[in-house]
């Protein structure tokens, strides 16, 4: 039986064996969403993104009930920085470059403590950690090898900020064949008009890049599959 979730621009489709769809939960680090990493050395206001932190949360715990794929995501560069081109290096002009020391550590360098995911939203063992020096999982990374060794064609797109690397990450996935849905509550942005932008972008042109909803649809469907796992024949 095929689950539906109510969706714009109309209803996606998950796939029926659901070891095929994967929750993938883009940089939900301390260096952007807390005061003294990244996000802040930019000139943000960090702490608006922790309001997504209680539907994500209520997501991820649905897909380790039903012992799905999980994919964390975490934005970082090596200690010598070769791995990140001057470009981006150089670009930002706040007082705190990537790589100088911060409250929190160094910033957006792999292992400093400002650089881990949030503990509310921490990785279990097992689950799939992709250390990315791009705005995009697939760029330089093994997101793609990973999620083809999975069989997963379906990914629930999720994190911060919605029009830098959800965004990003969502086109590279729909460009390799994907079909992706944006949590819509699940997302955040330092810019509200930019995350309300993305969502219609994204879905506009009958799902140009693909789908929208809020969790809770999501939930519902997922909630449907238990009960049709353990409906009488
Ligand atoms: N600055 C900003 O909005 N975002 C990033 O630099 N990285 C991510 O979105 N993760």
């Amino acid at each position: 039986m095929s689950l539906k979730v109510e969706a714009l621009p109309y209803e996606y489709e998950l796939p029926e064996d659901l070891s095929k769809l994967a929750l993938v939960i883009i940089d939900m680090q301390r260096d952007f969403m807390e005061p003294g990493g990244f996000g802040d050395a930019l000139g943000n206001d960090v702490l608006r993104l922790q309001a997504i932190v209680p539907a994500l949360k209520e997501l991820l715990a649905a897909f380790r009930a039903l012992g799905l794929t999980v994919v964390h995501t975490i934005e970082c560069h090596q200690p010598d920085l070769s791995d990140c081109p001057p470009s981006k290096l150089n670009r930002g002009g706040g007082a705190l470059k990537i790589g100088d020391e911060g409250p929190m550590g160094r910033i957006l360098v792999r292992g400093e403590p400002g650089n881990g995911i949030i503990p509310e939203l921490a990785p279990l063992p097992g689950e799939v950690v992709i250390h990315k020096p791009g705005k995009g999982a697939f760029y330089a990374t093994p997101l793609g090898a990973i999620l083809a060794e999975r069989g997963i064609t379906h990914l629930l797109v999720t994190g911060v900020t919605t029009e830098v690397c959800v965004q990003t990450t969502m086109r590279e996935a729909n460009d390799r064949g994907y079909e992706c849905l944006m949590v819509e509550d699940c997302t955040e942005s330092y810019f509200p008009e930019f995350k309300q932008s993305t969502l219609e972008m994204v879905r506009a042109q009958g799902g140009i890049v693909g789908w929208t909803a809020p969790s809770t649809n999501v939930l519902a469907a997922l909630a449907a599959s238990r009960v049709s796992e353990v409906a009488p024949a």
